[in-house]
């Protein structure tokens, strides 16, 4: 019985200190890095969806690649999701991944800008 206790005060302790270091990782600001594949094929494209991320909190720092239209996105998921970062670019008129571009935003890129605009 003694011995029944002493493990489950063990475990206890162990879930205790595992959930306080986990929430400590999370308050010190947890760091995410994604890679997102987009239909960004100029420097204009660049611009709008680098500004559209500049209006959203929550995003360390960002970088598109015109080369591949791969956004790099380092954010804090304590504050924003992946979900909400490939919405904000759908929403410029762009592709995200598998998300496609909001049909109106992309209506409203200068011509350049849509596909095939290149
Ligand atoms: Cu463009």
């Amino acid at each position: 019985m003694k011995s029944k206790l002493m493990i489950l005060a063990l475990l206890l302790t162990g879930f205790v200190s595992t959930l306080t270091s986990n929430s400590i990782a999370a308050s010190k600001g947890g760091k995410e890095k994604a890679v997102i594949q987009t239909s960004a094929q100029c420097g204009e494209c660049k611009e709008k969806i680098e500004a559209s991320l500049n209006k959203l909190d929550g995003i360390k720092s960002h970088d598109l690649n015109l080369d591949n239209k791969k956004l790099t996105v380092v954010f804090n998921p304590a504050i924003i999701t992946l979900e909400q970062i490939k919405t904000a670019v759908s929403n410029t008129g762009y592709d995200a991944d598998d998300m496609k571009a909001n049909e109106e935003a992309y209506n409203n890129l200068p011509k350049c800008c849509q596909k095939g605009g290149h």
